[in-house]
């Protein structure tokens, strides 16, 4: 499963935040987000580009950190 790290969450709301933004992108599924790890697994049905990941999250306040 594809694992994304990221900066910035603190509290459950950010987990709801992050596990929407992701799910709603085209292609992804059965999104995990760990504040412990800081960190959000996913399936991906079809290829997801990593900027558009990335956008996603940007987006909403955090960040994808490599
Ligand atoms: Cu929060």
């Amino acid at each position: 499963m594809p694992t994304v790290k990221i900066k910035g969450m603190s509290c459950q709301h950010c987990v709801a935040s992050v596990t929407k933004a992701l799910s709603e992108i085209e292609g992804i599924t059965d999104v995990q987000v760990s504040l412990e790890k800081g960190e959000a697994t996913f399936n991906e049905q079809n290829p997801v580009d990593e900027q558009t990941i990335k956008d996603a999250i940007t987006k909403i306040g955090f960040e994808v950190v490599d």
